[in-house]
Order: structure tokens, then sequence, then C-alpha cells
């Protein structure tokens, strides 16, 4: 599968990483509030932007676009958080675009990559990300609860991400205080937006932030998630195609 392929390419990154010194932490520009507490004291739907550049599944999206001014522009209208793609193989991101972002907007910032090792947290965190993204799907249970303390230790969110039954008992287990629900499939990429009302309904802990990602483009697609328990959407592809980025937001 895809997400197979990613994996085994991401263990030659690390070894490439682990022969690098880790960059100095990034002074933050302002205080970021944890999304952990801010998405779960809001009435409103809080979005989470993603800075997505292509996808293996939509191939370029907008492999030219200026990560800052798409962040300041995200930032400008209020989104609760940026999502930073920062896979360069298979998504054209880089450490680069987190890095430059962060040094310009103050909203929290998600490193969105697949992190099998706990060099990847020290380099998201030198480059500005307050979140990660721990991919249930991508690592074994035991190494998914190392990296998750290990990222808690160094003051990260961490956004556990699930895609089936088995994988939200695994980020449940982990007692993951915040937890994204995708709705694509990372091994098919089909997308079911009715994924995240499947999996929402198995939480039991009700202090869980729920986030409900892929696929959303319309105001009802938004309003289906919050329905669901979703305190949060996370979108990519239709915030970087829109025409008309303030009037998709505020729709
Ligand atoms: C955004 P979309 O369909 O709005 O562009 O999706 C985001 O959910 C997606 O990029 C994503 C992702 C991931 C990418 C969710 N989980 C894991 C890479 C890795």
């Amino acid at each position: 599968t895809i997400l197979d392929k990613i994996v085994q390419q991401k263990k030659k990154e690390v070894e490439q990483l682990k022969k690098k010194p880790i960059p100095e932490v990034q002074p933050a520009t302002g205080q970021v509030p944890s999304i952990a507490r801010t998405f779960h004291n809001t009435e409103h739907m809080n979005i989470i932007a993603e800075i997505k550049r292509a996808s293996p599944s939509k191939g370029s999206i907008d492999l030219d676009v200026d990560p800052v001014k798409q962040a300041t522009l995200y930032a400008s209208n209020g989104v609760g958080a940026i999502s930073v793609l920062t896979d360069e193989t298979f998504f054209k991101g880089s450490m680069d675009d987190l890095r430059a972002v962060s040094k310009m907007v103050d909203v929290p910032l998600l490193c969105k990559d697949f992190f099998i090792d706990e060099i990847q947290i020290d380099h998201a965190k030198a480059a500005g990300a307050s979140i990660i993204l721990l991919i249930v799907a991508a690592v074994s249970s035991s190494k998914l609860r190392e990296l998750y303390t290990y990222a808690k230790d160094q003051g990260l969110d961490v956004l556990c991400e699930v895609h089936d039954d088995d994988e939200m008992i695994t980020a449940m287990d982990l007692d993951a205080d915040i937890i994204g629900i995708n709705n694509r499939n990372l091994k098919t990429f089909e997308v079911d937006l009715s994924t995240t009302g499947l999996l929402a309904s198995m939480v039991t802990n009700p202090e869980t932030i729920l986030i409900s990602e892929s696929g959303i483009k319309t105001r009802e697609d938004v309003a289906q998630a919050a329905g669901n328990g979703a305190s949060a959407v996370l979108v990519g592809e239709t915030l970087m195609r829109a025409d008309d980025l303030p009037k998709t937001i505020s729709e």
C-alpha cells in the first residue's frame, strides 16, 4: 500500500536525519495556545487549514504556493490552527515550509508528517510546530506510545489519527486527548465522510477533542462533522484551491 511505501521511505530519511545536527529550536513568535484547551472551550467549529502542495491521491494541488502568504491568509481569517505538510517525497512539502510559516504566524502549527522516530519530533519542534500528527496505522502500538509520550514531554500537542475501529481502540487505550478521524483510507485513498460519525460514536471520554479530517468541501460537510461530535475539521485541498479564501472559510 501507499502507506507502506511512505513508511519505507521515512525509514531512509530517519537514517539521514540521525547524521545531521538538529537545528536550533525556533523561538515562538507569540504565546501559542494548546489546541487541546482552546478547541475544548470554543462553541463554534474550528478549522485546521492545511498547506498542501500535492498528494499521492490528487497529484499536484498548488506546487508553487507561497506557504507564508497562504498561512497569513489562513491566520487572518481566523483558523484555529494551521497544518503544514512537511513530507517531501510524496507531498512536496518541507520542514523549511514549516519553519518559514512559524516565523510569520502565531497560530498553533501542526507538523503533518509520518512520524516513526523521535528524531522527527525534535526536527518538527525545532521548525516551530506545536502539534505533531501520529498516524496509528503507521507504527506499532508500542512505538506509538513511545512517540506519544516523547512528544508530550516536549510540550507538544499530539493529534492521534485513526481510520477504523481497531485504530480508535488503540488511540483510546493511549488516552489520546486529541483524536483525528481520517475520512480518507490511507491504503486505498477512498473518502467516506460517514467514517467520522461511525468512529466518533465509539469514544467514551467526553473530554476527547475530535477532529474530522479529509474530504471536507462544503458547509454541509462541516455541519455533518459537528453533528457527529467533532470540534474541528481539517481541510486541505478545498482551501488550497479556493478562489476566494475568506469567503470559503467564512461559509
Ligand atoms: C486534508 P483534504 O482532503 O482536505 O485535502 O485532506 C488532510 O486531512 C489530509 O491531508 C490528511 C493527511 C493525513 C495527509 C489527513 N491525514 C496523513 C498526509 C498524512
